[in-house]
């Protein structure tokens, strides 16, 4: 028998007498450490309230509707005999905890796993969400790989549904669209089982996403045993491309994409950079191009701002942003994340590149934290370093553009009567076509060609 533990509600900050809004396992279940055990809800947040070590539930000493505040007594757990052994999570396994000070992926050290404060997740009800949020870390039913989630590509709509983290995470993941999900909870709230009767019913009905879309349908996927023809391998989708797969799916149907292509002059740029190179390595900077397609790119934002926005739910309001953060798409082993730069505006050359290799490599150690995945107001992908002309990317919803840089390449140009080298850039902008008109687009990149031909004009 492992030894007995009182579960109580650790420091939530300045919430006190709040609702227990849903209980996530019951008497008897195993739990991982980490793992949700119950759902509070105030006024102004969702919060998750994590168990503090591996065990069986033994106890519960709430139920939906109690009040509570810090110290409460929730539940009484006997610990896993070995706490480094996981045990399975219970049936509310993907949990959103709060981690303020763990960056780190890797599970902590045995033996000093504290009570995580409680995730705090944006209001249900559409409230605006506190600026500075614990972060959060998502973790799968093992409890071992951590996945971020991209708050900006949920559709807007679904911050209005009333349901918990876990429950938004689940129905994301599942491309179930929560303001379409009758809730059966307290108030109309959306449970675990809501998402899953909804999904059910949408796949008996042949809507393979689970996501219906008016005027449009979309034949099932068909199946096919492959291996009638040949030798394969099946390999499990990992949660990264699986959200990525639904997001992209979701912006591909949903947002009328128009690519507009261009070319940047960017012999004088590059002359720039290579002098400049020795400097940044000084201090420890790679200065690529990205640095300058990005500074250019906030600059060209904050000429024309319906570019620097998104459309509401209801799609009858833009909601221009004075802010520009944006979005970098860093190509990992696991699939593509969009970690974002803010305030690119105020920050320099360096600056951006630090940051850049900063965020880049995090990415790619899966060091991520889900504010740094946040609130991305425009986003870039480049493929430069890896080749190609253009391409065609795919609106990181709810934004409206997205830019494509591809590789850059000396031709020969033709000007006063002769043709001289030069080194351009391609240039691949995609937009929803809801909000961009294409002869602003075409006015976006030529602007955006300007300034990346001739940086002084950034300080004009
Ligand atoms: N043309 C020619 N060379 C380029 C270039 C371009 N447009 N852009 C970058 N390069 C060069 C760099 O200068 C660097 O060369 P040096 O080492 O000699 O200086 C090399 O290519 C590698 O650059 P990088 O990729 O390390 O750095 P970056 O700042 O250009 O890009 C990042 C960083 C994180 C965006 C990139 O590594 C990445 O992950 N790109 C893939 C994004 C992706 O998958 N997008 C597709 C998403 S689907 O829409």
């Amino acid at each position: 028998m492992g030894e007995r533990q009182e579960i109580r509600l650790p420091d939530i900050g300045d919430f006190e007498d709040v609702d227990v809004a849903e209980i996530l396992v019951a008497v008897g279940d195993p739990v991982a450490a980490e793992a949700s055990l119950i759902v509070l809800e105030s006024d102004k947040a969702t919060m998750e309230i994590p168990s503090p070590r591996a065990g069986t539930i033994v106890e519960m000493k709430v139920a939906v509707g109690d009040k509570v505040s810090q110290g409460a007594l929730i539940a009484v757990l006997e610990a896993s005999a070995s706490e480094s052994e996981s045990a399975p999570t219970s049936p509310a396994a993907a949990a959103v905890e709060a981690t303020p000070s763990d960056s780190s992926d890797s599970p902590r050290e045995p033996g000093t796993q504290s009570p995580s404060p409680a995730a705090i997740a944006s209001s249900d009800r559409g409230e605006t969400a506190p600026r500075q949020r614990p972060t959060q870390t998502v973790k799968d039913v093992e409890g071992t790989e951590v996945l971020h989630v991209p708050a900006e590509l949920v559709p807007a709509g679904e911050a209005s549904a009333h349901a918990s983290p876990s429950v938004r995470l689940l129905a994301r993941e599942l491309g179930a669209d929560l303001r379409l999900v009758p809730g059966a909870g307290p108030k109309g709230r959306i449970l675990k089982q809501d998402v899953q009767g909804y999904v059910k019913s949408m796949v008996a009905k042949g809507t393979s996403s689970g996501v219906p879309i008016a005027g449009v349908s979309v034949a099932a996927a068909l199946k096919f045993d492959f291996s009638d023809y040949g030798p394969v391998e099946s390999q499990p989708l990992n949660r990264i491309r699986k959200l990525s797969a639904a997001n992209l799916h979701r912006s591909w149907v949903t947002v009328p994409h128009v690519t507009q292509f261009d070319e940047a002059d960017i012999t004088e740029l590059d002359t720039f950079r290579r002098k400049m190179k020795p400097e940044a390595e000084a201090r420890n900077i790679k200065l690529t191009f990205l640095p300058f397609v990005l500074k250019a790119c906030a600059h060209v934002l904050a000429e024309f701002p319906h570019f620097n926005a998104s459309l509401d739910h209801t799609g009858e309001h833009l909601i221009l942003k004075r802010y520009f953060h944006i979005g970098v798409a860093v190509d990992t082993p696991n699939g593509l994340v969009v970690p974002v730069v803010r305030d690119a505006d105020t920050k320099g050359l360096y600056e951006i590149a630090a940051e850049l290799m900063e965020i880049s490599t995090k990415a790619r150690e899966r060091k991520l934290r889900p504010n740094d995945l946040r609130g991305g107001s425009f986003s870039i992908s480049s493929l430069g370093g890896i080749g190609g002309t253009f391409f065609t990317p795919i609106v990181n919803h709810p934004e409206v553009a997205i830019l494509g840089v591809s590789r850059m390449e000396w031709r020969p140009v033709h000007r006063e009567g002769e043709f001289v080298p030069r080194l351009l850039l391609p240039l691949s902008l995609s937009y929803d076509h809801r909000v961009v008109d294409g002869a602003d687009a075409a006015r976006f990149t030529t602007r955006l060609g300007e300034l990346l031909g001739d940086l002084r004009r950034l300080i004009l």
